[in-house]
């Protein structure tokens, strides 16, 4: 069984730098010369928003879908590329601006699981049977603007309507507790699994977890990803890190917390996650200030990083581990795992 992990990330890891208080500061890159960053980068997985696979998803007939879909499949097969997963990125067109699955406006819930099913076509075109579905702005800026009871029902619904459209798709819902909106229905794990099994095929629907979402939550990331291990619903990370509550940093991964970062890969070790083959996705972005002829190290780095962690998971002596524990002398297991880390 594989003890090796692969590696993806998303073209959005790849951007302009841009905040909202300032002025953009790396130009923008074509898709064609990001993917050829990829095995340049040590990454075989990507990961695509169904935008970034095809342009214009909702203008195009399901032929022009199709053909746009198998082009770049032949594109990802001839870079030796493997897609990942597909999400909706609802969260950009002005009909989504209440939320797709949410919004009060039938017409807008119609548009949404309507988009989203082609979503899942793109996905089978290039060939995975996973999705993603971030729910960014499936919540609200003014509680009073929507019926939180009836919005989960709704999600519920509109998954529902995703799973009975193509019987191979497999959802990984990826929880965020704020931004965009001001309060998130599927702020943690705990939501989306509960909203999981609420669905006509509780086998097909799983999460992704995020480490700055989990932070944003409050949570420790390596527990809200145990808690999805132990169910066998943990079918994509995607790792970074987070300075406290704050506007998602999406930085490098074990740049804030190297503690942290150890225990999440500490935990993806205790649960087997390198033999499911599925991969780790690095959801990071250079610095905003960064200038463009380095902002792509922040992913090789985050991968370095992890590969290091892997390193101090595995040959950290598990004897001291287990005396320390039944000694119950926590105060020597914390220096112990200090001084692995530290390198003593
Ligand atoms: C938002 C995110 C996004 C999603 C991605 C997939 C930039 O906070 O983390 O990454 O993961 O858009 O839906
Ligand atoms: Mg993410």
């Amino acid at each position: 069984m594989s003890t090796e992990y692969r590696f993806s990330f998303g073209p959005w890891n790849i951007s302009e730098g841009a905040d909202p208080f300032g002025p953009p500061v790396r130009p923008t890159i074509e898709f064609s010369k990001k993917l050829a960053s990829y095995k340049k980068l040590g990454f075989e997985g990507v990961q695509f928003h169904d935008d970034d696979a095809v342009p214009d998803v909702d203008s195009k007939s399901a032929a022009e879908l199709e053909r746009a879909a198998k082009e770049l499949k032949k594109v990802l097969d001839g870079e030796g590329l493997v897609p990942e997963f597909v999400a909706p990125r609802l969260w950009e067109d002005p009909r989504g601006i209440d939320g797709g699955f949410t919004a009060n406006c039938p017409d807008v819930r119609k548009w949404a699981i309507d988009r989203t099913k082609r979503a899942v076509d793109i996905a089978s075109y290039l060939g995975t049977n996973l999705m993603v579905l971030w729910l960014a702005r499936e919540g609200t800026y003014i509680r009073e603007s929507k019926n939180a009871i009836q919005a989960y029902q709704y999600q519920i619904d509109a998954i529902n309507q995703l799973l009975e459209h193509n019987p191979e798709i497999h959802l990984a819902i990826e929880p965020k507790p704020n931004e965009p909106t001001d309060q998130a229905y599927v702020p943690t794990i705990g939501h989306a699994l509960a909203v999981a099994y609420r669905t006509v095929d509780p086998n097909r629907v799983g999460g992704l977890i995020e480490t700055a979402h989990a932070r944003l939550a409050g949570l420790d990331a390596s527990d809200e990803m145990a808690f999805a291990l132990s169910m066998d619903k943990l079918w994509s990370v995607h790792l970074n890190d987070q300075n406290g509550m704050k506007y998602d940093q999406d930085k490098t991964f074990g740049a804030v917390d190297l503690r942290s970062a150890y225990n999440q890969v500490r935990v993806l070790e205790l649960g087997g996650y390198p033999q499911t083959g599925r991969f780790i996705g690095l959801d990071v972005k250079a610095m905003r200030t960064q200038k463009a002829d380095v902002a792509e190290r922040h992913l090789a780095n985050s991968k370095t990083i992890f590969l290091r962690l892997v390193e101090k998971v595995r040959s950290f002596p598990k004897d001291v581990e287990r005396q320390c524990i039944e000694a119950r002398d926590y105060e020597a297991l914390e220096m112990a795992v200090i001084e692995h880390l530290m390198g003593k």
